[in-house]
């Protein structure tokens, strides 16, 4: 029997069975056992079922990669003024410029005298009133006593006064001068001949000494005489006393006493 008359069979065989199992009397029916059929096919797919309740919300997912750049949107309203910032800091120093020359200046004013230009004049204006002083002095000296020699550039002007050294000395600088100094033959005659109007017991002092070294004989600025006209015997420092000199009626020279007192001859250049 092929596996098709076995499926025959069993079709007509089964549901004659169940119709005499119903009824009243039972039949008979021998019944041959088959095999057993093979596995059906699967059956169709049912319809669909309605549609579930939503889900539980999952985790947040990764993040996913940026999206294309939308269009560009409409200006936004502007703002309101910010705070000023702080100052910044001071920029490096540029490079020296290049200027153009600018264009000639209109001409000043007249400007007054300098500084130093002044300070002359007035520098000058003092020594005119000094010499005008000093000559003020000279022509009294002429006016009252009429004894004045002039040598070279140098002028001997005499004075009515005996005085000691140092005493002859300050009046003689008080006026601007100094004792008379004979320093050649030529200014020694020309104060000799004046001391010769003042009596034969006259003598004048001479700016001379030997006060700092005994013997050695200098004018009273520390510089070593250049000329002399001892009378003979002298310098002899008599009694070690006798630093200062001064001249004779007769034109020579003896070392006296500082403190002696004799005429005052004072001589100008
Ligand atoms: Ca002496
Ligand atoms: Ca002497």
């Amino acid at each position: 029997m092929n596996y098709l008359t076995k499926c025959l069979c069993i079709l007509v065989v089964v549901p004659f069975f169940f119709t005499l199992g119903h009824s009243e009397t039972p039949a008979t029916c021998s019944v041959v056992q088959g095999l057993p059929g093979l596995n059906g096919r699967d059956g169709r797919d049912g319809a669909f079922g309605p549609k579930g309740d939503p889900g539980e919300r999952g985790e947040r997912g990764i993040l996913g990669p940026p999206g294309k750049v939308g269009p560009i949107g409409n200006p936004g309203v502007k703002g309101n003024t910010g705070v000023t910032g702080p100052t910044g800091n001071k920029g490096e120093k540029g490079e020296k410029g290049v200027g153009l020359p600018g264009g000639q200046g209109q001409k000043g004013e007249k400007g007054s005298p300098d500084v130093e230009s002044i300070k002359k004049i007035m520098a000058l204006e003092s020594q005119i009133a000094s010499l005008e002083k000093k000559w003020s002095w000279i022509k009294s000296v002429l006016l009252f006593h009429g004894v004045k020699e002039e040598v070279g550039g140098k002028v001997f002007v005499a004075t009515a006064r005996k005085e000691n050294y140092a005493i002859a000395q300050n009046i003689c600088k008080e006026v601007g001068g100094s004792l008379a100094t004979p320093r050649n033959a030529e200014e020694n005659s020309v104060l000799h001949g004046i001391i010769s109007t003042k009596g034969v017991s006259s003598a004048a002092l001479l700016d001379i000494t030997d006060s700092q070294v005994e013997g050695t004989f200098t004018y009273s600025t520390g510089e070593k005489v250049i000329f002399t006209n001892w009378s003979t015997g002298q310098p002899d420092d008599y009694k070690n006393n006798e630093d200062c000199v001064n001249m004779y009626n007769n034109g020579f020279w003896n070392d006296v006493s500082c403190s002696s007192k004799h005429l005052v001859i004072c001589e100008f250049q």
